[in-house]
């Protein structure tokens, strides 16, 4: 059976560079794996794309023709794509076992208009496994009534395409440069949406210092959208850094494992050992702890907002070894070039020269952890 991976999201939420990203990802791990833009409007593939939905039907041609402009012409195009749908088969048909379909922006086709979810809808039927991976820039969790907007927008998308998601905080490195160091709550707040009765009064101070709305009226409206969202208990967020090995193979997981194919191929077995029918073995298995699915978020709050240029540090150090390694780089042990970056700064160095930076880090971070004082997540939702 074979696996459709569909970032979606809204016009630069890194649709575009997920999926160069988890080619190349895929490619390193030797998976499977085939790319392929469903962008008529797209004419920068970054990707190696298995077909280019442009072969059947390009947007500016559409535009000229139909009279429309860019919006009304990808939503012209994907209506011209469910018309041919022999031809989307006929490239699937070619492609590998994973395949990442990378589509517009437009929030429409996410929304209310129907040609993609009638798509989706004759690739299941004919034994496509599908997930979506819906994708939001981590900017949104700056402003309080950006991300109770984002969220609806996640609860929208869920119904308009209801197949297994997987909601992602793109961007995730770039979170402090944009204020996320001055967030009110901590990163697992935004990403488990547990308790979100903690945003109504920043919420409705953000309504008053920018005119906004404020008053009983919009207190009450906020705490039905808040309940609407916390009730239900369907957003989550996993985070990404498209550039960060660590998160890709995390969200890669989350992907699999949304998506049946974790489980496909291996079978469970029971305690006296006979191996078990499909159904149960799918159950076994999503039920066992050995089964290591996420990065823990507040490792993502350490590594991108609390630690970043620590982390950053680290990470160019480990890359110049690997440059060194590779040869382009004089003869110098990584954790030399820590040591340097460390007394540059008037930082205490802790570890050994001859370690790798990594392990020194890690040893340094454990000791603060068990004297109390490490950084990273706090049990406490709200900061301060
Ligand atoms: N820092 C950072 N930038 C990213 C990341 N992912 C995407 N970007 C940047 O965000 C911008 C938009 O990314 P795209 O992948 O083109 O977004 P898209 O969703 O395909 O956009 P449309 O095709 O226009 O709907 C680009 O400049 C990317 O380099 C990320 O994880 N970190
Ligand atoms: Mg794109």
């Amino acid at each position: 059976m074979r696996t459709l991976i569909l970032p979606i999201g809204p016009p630069g939420a890194g649709k575009s560079t997920l999926t160069n990203g988890l080619q190349q990802f895929m490619t390193a791990i030797a998976r499977p794996c085939s790319t392929a833009n469903f962008d008529p409007a797209n004419d920068n593939i970054t990707y190696n794309a298995a077909f280019d939905v442009r072969e059947l039907v390009n947007v500016e041609e559409v535009m000229e023709r139909e009279e429309l402009g860019p919006n009304g012409g990808v939503l012209w195009a994907m209506e011209e794509v469910e018309a041919n749908f022999d031809w989307l088969e006929q490239q699937l048909d070619q492609c590998e076992e994973t395949i990442v379909l990378d589509p517009p922006g437009q929030p429409e086709l996410m929304v209310h208009h129907m040609a993609l979810p009638r798509i989706l809808q004759r690739l299941e039927r004919a034994g496509y496994r599908i997930v979506v991976v819906q994708l939001l820039d981590s900017v949104v969790l700056t402003r309080p009534s950006l991300y109770l907007s984002s969220l609806l927008l996640c609860v929208r998308g869920m119904l308009h395409l209801p197949y297994p998601v997987v909601n992602v905080l793109t961007k995730i490195d770039n979170l402090k440069a944009v204020g996320g160091a001055d967030l009110p709550f901590n990163l697992d707040f935004y990403t488990e949406v547990q308790d979100l009765q903690h945003l109504l009064p920043v919420l409705s101070a953000e309504q008053h210092s920018t005119g906004g709305g404020g008053g009983e009226k919009w207190e009450r409206l906020n705490e039905a959208l808040v309940s609407l969202v916390e009730d239900f208990g369907l957003v989550a967020f996993e985070t990404l850094a498209v550039e960060d090995r660590q998160g890709m193979a995390s969200l890669l997981k989350a992907i699999d494992r949304a998506s049946g194919y974790v489980f496909a191929g291996a079978r469970a077995t029971d305690e006296e050992g006979r191996t078990l029918d499909d159904e149960a073995s799918v159950w076994a298995q999503a039920m066992s702890e050995q089964w290591a699915g996420k990065m823990d978020v507040r490792d993502v709050q350490e590594r991108w907002i609390e630690r970043k240029e620590e982390y950053d540090e680290v990470e160019r150090g480990q890359w110049e070894e690997e440059a060194r390694l590779a040869g382009a780089l004089p003869e110098q042990s990584a954790a030399s070039v820590v040591k340097k970056h460390a007394e540059e700064r008037g930082a205490e160095f802790v570890g050994d020269e001859d370690e790798d930076e990594l392990v020194a880090e890690q040893r340094k971070w454990e000791a603060e952890r068990e004297k109390g004082g490490g950084g990273g997540g706090t049990k406490v939702v709200r900061k301060g």
